[in-house]
């Protein structure tokens, strides 16, 4: 039905009318978004059913990457594109009077995620299915993803999201499949030929339901599937408990996601849904795999599973549960299975983000898996006391157990076989600093596997126009091939494909401006710089030192009269987390400015600011293929790595950054002349930090630019905001800027004068944003998860 236009064509129709009940001159777009999504379901039906029919036949090991978040945005689109069927879709819907990117802006963004974990986790699984790895997602199915964010006055608010309203065509429901899951109660004790026994009573049941969505390879036959788990209450209701309350707290735990992505607040109901996803994941690859092999004594040789951060660390004691009660394992057979099944990644270092469980709350939930943690936490120890025998204070520090508390990282590291960082500076602080105790105890299970984004969504969907440019150049290969890419090398000083590369960038920057115009309802100059910085906001991340930067080029602006810069548009999008106060001032400081540059008619030729609201991965697609300029300006040593700055650098933009997470490496793919880099390295950050001698008073007194815009801050300079930036001005002064924001000030200044100067020698810069283009096929998470097959999961492609 999609081999050529007419065929789909009437294929179509027929379709949308046996839906909808409907003729096709009564159809809403949102019709004709489910009648083209089912029937891509159904045409990609075979593939999956034989995908897992080819899984089990052939017994070839398999991952599950169990993740708390999968941030994939729209599907259609990226599905047409990787079944090859999008050109004929679209030249069929043309015919008939239909816009396919009119009926994509139906799909509402499946934002099950709060930003860079979630999103790998969806790069993940497109590459995984691309090169016909056997390789799944467990995840959670989210009644309400990230929230909807509404800017009033200049303020964030919070609105639920709402991405089932209208259904979701890519699940199937599968209630045959679903799995118990046991919370509370209590645990029994009793021997049985010799041997303890432990049984699980009085607990209370919630009822995981699979939803399956199939994951479609691009150009080829394999589907892998994504299972999120919904929590239902269970067919017996417990007898202690009012019904209606045990409704509302089971469906509960499927039904919002956690929007911060760092303060770990102990929250019984994030453990739960931590608790929840693990039982339903491993409950479901225990019973495929008993049933292929009718016992679990070789579960490491056919399974891997990976826990991204720490987030599903119970698989660890929930596996250890299975082997030793269900199975009747003794407990050296099921730890070596669960540690060799078992392989973890770290996400951050930032101390407020690790996840510690008050015993308090942790014991009475899941009475068994507590009793199982502190069993590996005692045998943990003793392997310490011996190997470093009177080390009292190593081993409190190692501990998984301590002063109250269960460590999930220390849970991770001990029960799985591998360790991972996510870009090579982040692996070697952890190595060196936050896990150096772990890491030489047990140096072999430390490694790097720097990250990586799905290259089809995040330029060939994203990007046509340029795609079209470098298949035109170097051919197709690129797309199976990311690599390829640097074949565009030789084209970088070319400058027929210069003007090209030009004019695709500008073709974009009035696509966005058209958006920005329409959302916004002001006019940028498409000419203008558009220098963007997209991401949650952090105060890592320095969102505050762009706009600093900016108050100050208005200063100038405004005091100077022979000061002028070249036109530039500064573009931000970001949600704080609902209950980060400080991001969200920041947030309204970058409405205040915007304000102020954009109606001021002296500077706002020159200067404009732009924040786009609820940032999500559709709006992200917009917007990286417009860039110009990529602000990756995080305190060196923060960021693990970043993913944004490689579909920046992907897109042609230039990266204007700190020698932080992954922009190491961009800087090593395309030299220091290719890159604008400035402040701390995240050496001279720690060293901050261990040894003291920062002031940030002192650079506040002696550079004049400083003095003027911290103060304005607080002098009235912006009157609608009253005192509400007090706590950034504090931060700054009072609390000796944590971030280092004034410390690195007058070396952004100057890189900003450098970008702006390089730019107008567009030769230049056009063979730079080539360069970068060429290079970026190493940051594509084909080369990522190839890594992790090769060297973590000893997984094979399917063929
Ligand atoms: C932590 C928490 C804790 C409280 C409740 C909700 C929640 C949700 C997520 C997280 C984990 C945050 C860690 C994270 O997202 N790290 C980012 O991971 C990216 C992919 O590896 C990486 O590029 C970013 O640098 C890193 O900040």
């Amino acid at each position: 039905m999609f081999s050529n236009k007419d065929e789909f064509k009437k294929a179509f129709l027929k379709r949308l009318e046996t839906l909808c009940g409907k003729r096709f001159e009564e159809s809403t777009p949102r019709d004709q978004y489910n009648t083209l999504g089912n029937m891509v379901r159904e045409y990609i039906s075979k593939n999956w059913i034989q995908t897992n029919e080819q899984n089990r036949a052939r017994k070839q090991k398999q991952v599950y990457y169990l993740s708390i978040e999968f941030l994939l945005g729209r599907l259609l689109g990226s599905n047409l594109l990787n079944l090859g069927i999008r050109d004929v879709v679209e030249e069929g819907l043309r015919d008939l009077g239909i816009c396919l990117e009119d009926i994509e802006e139906c799909e509402a963004d499946a934002g099950l995620g709060n930003g860079g974990l979630g999103r790998l986790a969806a790069c993940f699984l497109d590459s995984l299915a691309s090169l016909d790895l056997p390789g799944h997602g467990c995840g959670i199915r989210y009644k309400h993803g990230l929230f909807d964010q509404k800017i009033v006055d200049g303020y964030q608010v919070e609105l639920p999201e709402q991405w089932l309203r209208h259904g979701n065509v890519w699940e199937i429901r599968k209630e045959e499949l679903a799995v118990e899951v046991n919370f509370w109660g209590k645990v029994e004790i009793s021997q049985q030929n010799g041997r303890l026994t432990f049984r699980h009573v009085d607990s209370e049941k919630v009822m995981a339901v699979p939803y399956d969505m199939p994951i479609i390879g691009y150009h080829t036959k394999t589907v892998n599937t994504l299972r999120l788990w919904s929590a239902e209450p269970a067919k017996t209701f417990p007898v202690h408990k009012d019904v209606m309350q045990y409704k509302r707290e089971t469906e509960a735990i499927s039904e919002f996601l956690y929007p911060d992505d760092t303060h770990e607040e102990g929250k019984i109901l994030r453990l739960k849904q931590q608790y929840f996803l693990v039982a339903a994941s491993i409950g479901s690859i225990v019973r495929a795999h008993r049933r292929q092999h009718g016992h679990l004594y070789e579960l490491h040789k056919y399974v891997a599973i990976h826990v991204n951060d720490t987030h599903p660390a119970l698989a660890i004691p929930e596996l250890m549960r299975i082997l030793l009660d269900e199975e009747g394992m003794s407990w050296e057979d099921a730890w070596h299975i669960t540690t060799n099944t078992i392989s973890y990644t770290n996400h951050t270092t930032l101390s407020e983000a690790l996840e510690k469980w008050p015993i308090h709350i942790f014991q009475p939930l899941l009475p068994r898996i507590y009793m199982i943690v502190e069993e590996i936490n005692e045998r943990f120890c003793r392997d310490l006391w011996n190997y470093y025998p009177g080390d009292w204070k190593r081993i409190e520090e190692m501990a998984i157990i301590a002063h109250g508390l269960v460590k999930m990282a220390h849970l991770a590291i001990v029960g799985s076989h591998s360790v991972n960082g996510v870009a090579k500076l982040h692996t070697e602080i952890l190595k060196k600093r936050e896990m150096r105790l772990f890491y030489e105890f047990e140096p072999q299970k430390f490694n790097n596997k720097t990250n990586g984004v799905t290259h089809r969504r995040w330029l060939l969907k994203a990007n046509p126009e340029l795609s079209a440019l470098i298949t035109d150049t170097i051919g197709g290969r690129w797309i199976k091939e990311p690599q390829a890419l640097i074949e565009l090398k030789p084209y970088a000083s070319d400058s027929v494909f210069q003007q090209a590369l030009a004019k695709v960038k500008q073709q974009r920057k009035a696509k966005l401006a058209k958006l920005i115009y329409e959302k916004t309802g002001i006019v940028v100059n498409e000419s203008s710089i558009f220098d963007v910085q997209v991401k949650r906001l952090h105060a890592y991340k320095r969102q505050l030192l762009n706009v600093l930067h900016i108050m100050y080029l208005y200063n100038r602006l405004k005091e100077d009269a022979i000061f002028s810069i070249y036109p530039r548009t500064f573009i931000f999008g970001a949600k704080a987390s609902p209950g980060y106060y400080y991001a969200k001032r920041i947030i309204k400081l970058i409405h205040s400015i915007a304000e102020k540059v954009n109606k001021d008619k002296q500077t706002n030729e020159q200067l404009k600011v732009i924040f786009l609201e609820n940032y999500r991965v559709s709006l992200a697609e917009e917007i990286f293929p417009a860039a110009d300029v990529s602000e990756q300006i995080s305190t060196a040593s923060k960021e693990a790595s970043g993913t944004g700055n490689m579909k920046f650098m992907m897109n042609g933009a230039i990266t204007l950054g700190t020698l932080d997470g992954a922009n190491v490496e961009i800087l090593e793919a395309v030299g220091e002349e290719n890159m604008f880099l400035f402040g701390l390295t995240a050496d001279e950050v720690l060293s901050y930090y261990e040894n003291g001698g920062y002031r940030s008073h002192e650079y506040y007194h002696h550079d004049k630019r400083i003095k003027q815009v911290v103060d304005q801050l607080i002098n009235g300079f912006f009157p609608d905001a009253h005192d509400h930036f007090e706590p950034i001005y504090d931060s700054l002064l009072a609390q000796n800027d944590e971030y280092f924001v004034l410390r690195d000030f007058a070396a952004y200044v100057e890189a900003q004068e450098k970008v702006e100067q390089v730019y107008q020698e567009r030769e230049r810069w056009l063979k730079m944003s080539a360069i970068n283009i060429a290079h970026s096929g190493y940051f594509a998470s084909d080369r990522t998860v190839q890594e992790y097959a090769n060297e973590i999961w000893d997984i094979h492609p399917v063929k």
